[in-house]
């Protein structure tokens, strides 16, 4: 068929429009941003993505006739070309794609301006090609526009929107729960598509703006009373023993307590924190409090006292909220502060957070030498994470605040070779059999960051905390826990094991005996402590944690979906159980607990929804 014939056919319009659209979208995919793929179903997810945003659009035109036609759909190629664009610019500077409230911050914007001719190319234009094309097409009067019936035009946007659907349905079976909890800009756009990803942000942050502008200062004095009338003093013996001390926090991923001075097959899965255990203050009863925010809605608790959101990820929903994070407040105190994490910078939206949290620097994947040989599962592994990020550790200005979020325990649970250091247990569950070998591995990744520390000299001057970030088997495994544990699985008992490791370090400490180490607690808890330690009053800061050496602490810690823990009780999906021995009583008996809990967890909730740290007054920090 000739050329000539071919471009006057009816729907050539489209079918053009659309391809050049399409192969644009790709090449930009391919060429300005890093999305890697890892197999041919990524792949495939990565080169629909945008067809059912440009298929929608499309359609949009079709309800249009003559020159506004054309307009329009050069319009579309023009604004999907403006987006590639601005997003590269954007990407070449800060190797990341654009998100809404990061755009109308005039820093950012300034930083950008200032270097758009360093950043921008000669062959940048070719970002407009397709547009040029389509103008081209039409002022030549190549390409005819047609009127379509308004059904045939809603057929095609019935279409698209099921291609939509379908996008969304690949996506959530490649990445489930990908909409509801995030993760990553990353991994959105590589499922979503650039275009689809943006409608997304935008969504998510009109919704977290409406809350905030619904919020007034009124609900300030609810959260204050509470807090107040359930403030612990500090332990005068302890309070300031790590002043001016270098504070070294590590986050344990998927570390759970129950593996602590357990043996498998005769060997410990974990000899260097069971040592360590010793000679630190070991919180047997010490809970995680996290939602679907997993490591980050940890993160959370630990640099804010504050509960991560029932729903979604905290550090992508109110990134932009005012904290008044340990890292700031310590800034005062003349500290440093660092995160240590190789992970993608954007994953669990943490190069913002950080920011928003008043970290002075985030050490992320793009700072260490990665290779082939020194990473694994998702990313590198901790052995040489810990020992490159000591190198940095190094040239910190002291006192430092430095949170190090290992990777290498993470599901699912996968280890080379020549990095098992016990045999598997053996389950039905391959998932549990691994489990403990790689909880193992970050044993061992452990012990050598606190040997080199030591032989750097660093570690006399250091306080450390070590605590595990959630649990590592879900609920899926509990047959196979049943098995290892040689216990019927109860909420009662699965409750139980939401409880992780958490250890205070203090070199040259021995244990004082009048500390209460079985305290139930939660890392709600460790801002407090930590400030406390560090000679810093929380009387009046608004958090909702305890220092867990506190001489009036109370037995109590509230877990993210309602249920707590106390010192008689244990309240889980529904049900109430009496503590030891896991009996269930009449849900009554837990009835005012399950009423507190709710009110702690609904006023959290309206500090971070209300952004109310916009209206607290920065009372004065007790020395
Ligand atoms: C990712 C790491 C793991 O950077 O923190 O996140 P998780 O899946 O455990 O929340
Ligand atoms: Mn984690």
């Amino acid at each position: 068929m000739r050329l000539k014939s071919l471009l006057n056919k009816r729907y050539t319009i489209f079918l053009v429009s659309f391809i050049l659209i399409w192969l644009k979208t790709i090449i930009v995919y391919k060429t300005n941003f890093d999305l890697p793929v890892e197999t041919w179903k990524q792949e495939f997810i990565l080169l629909i993505n945008p067809i059912s945003t440009i298929l929608l659009l499309l359609g949009i035109s079709m309800f249009f006739k003559g020159k506004v036609q054309a307009r329009f759909i050069v319009m579309i190629s023009l604004a999907s070309s403006i987006v590639l664009f601005a997003n590269a610019i954007f990407y070449r500077f800060y190797s990341d794609f654009i998100t809404i409230p990061v755009l109308f911050q005039t820093k950012n914007i300034g930083d950008l301006s200032g270097s758009f001719t360093e950043l921008a190319r000669p062959w940048d234009i070719l970002f407009f090609f397709d547009t040029l094309v389509l103008l081209f097409l039409f002022k030549r009067r190549k390409l005819k526009t047609f009127t379509i019936k308004k059904r045939e035009a809603y057929i095609f946007l019935a279409a698209a929107m099921a291609l939509l659907a379908f996008n969304l349905a690949l996506a959530e079976t490649e990445r489930p729960q990908l909409l509801t909890r995030t993760f990553d800009r990353e991994i959105l756009v590589k499922n979503l598509g650039t275009y689809n990803y943006h409608v997304y942000d935008f969504i998510m942050h009109s919704k977290a703006k409406a809350q905030r502008a619904l919020a007034d200062g009124s609900e300030t004095s609810d959260v204050e009373n509470y807090i107040n009338a359930n403030y612990q003093p500090p332990n005068v013996g302890l309070f300031g023993a790590a002043k001016n001390k270098n504070l070294i926090i590590i986050s344990l991923e998927s570390t759970q307590g129950f593996v602590i001075n357990r043996t498998i097959n005769g060997r410990e899965i974990t000899p260097f924190l069971n040592d360590l255990a010793k000679d630190s203050y070991y919180f047997s009863n010490f809970y995680h409090q996290t939602g679907q925010g997993k490591t980050s809605d940890s993160e959370f608790l630990l640099d804010n006292s504050l509960y991560p959101l029932p729903s979604g990820a905290v550090f992508f929903t109110h990134s932009q909220n005012e904290y008044y994070a340990t890292p700031e407040i310590i800034k005062e105190k003349g500290y440093y502060s660092a995160a240590f994490h190789a992970n993608n910078k954007s994953f669990w939206n943490r190069d913002i957070m950080y920011r928003s949290l008043g970290y002075d620097k985030f050490f992320s994947e793009s700072d260490y030498e990665i290779n082939d040989e020194n990473a694994y599962n998702w990313g590198m592994k901790d052995i040489p994470f810990f020992e490159q990020s000591v190198e940095y550790l190094k040239m910190l200005p002291q006192p430092f605040y430095a949170k190090f979020i290992t990777l290498s325990n993470h599901h699912p649970f996968i280890l080379e070779e020549e990095d098992h250091m016990i045999g598997e247990v053996s389950t039905n569950d391959r998932t549990v059999n691994r489990y403990f070998q790689t909880v193992r591995y970050t044993d061992e990744a452990l012990k050598r960051f606190f040997d080199k520390l030591i032989r750097e000299g660093l570690y006399e001057d250091c306080v450390f905390i070590i605590y595990g970030d959630h649990y590592g088997i879900s609920e899926n495994h509990n047959k196979a826990m049943e098995q290892l544990m040689g216990i019927k699985m109860t909420p009662y008992v699965s409750t139980q094991l939401q409880r992780v490791p958490m250890l205070v370090h203090i070199p040259g400490h021995t244990e004082r005996k009048d500390i209460n180490t079985s305290v139930v607690s939660g890392q709600i808890d460790l801002m407090p402590t930590i400030l406390h330690l560090l000679g810093i009053g929380t009387k009046n800061t608004i958090q909702f944690g305890h220092d867990l050496f506190s001489k009036e602490r109370e037995n109590a810690v509230f877990l993210r979906d309602g249920s707590f823990i106390t010192e008689e009780l244990v309240y889980a999906k529904g049900k109430c159980y009496y503590k030891p021995d896991g009996i269930e009583i009449d849900k009554e008996a837990c009835r005012p607990v399950i009423e507190r809990a709710k009110k702690e967890l609904e006023l959290s909730d309206k500090v971070v929804y209300g952004d109310l740290f916009r209206f607290f007054v920065e009372k004065d920090v007790k020395e």
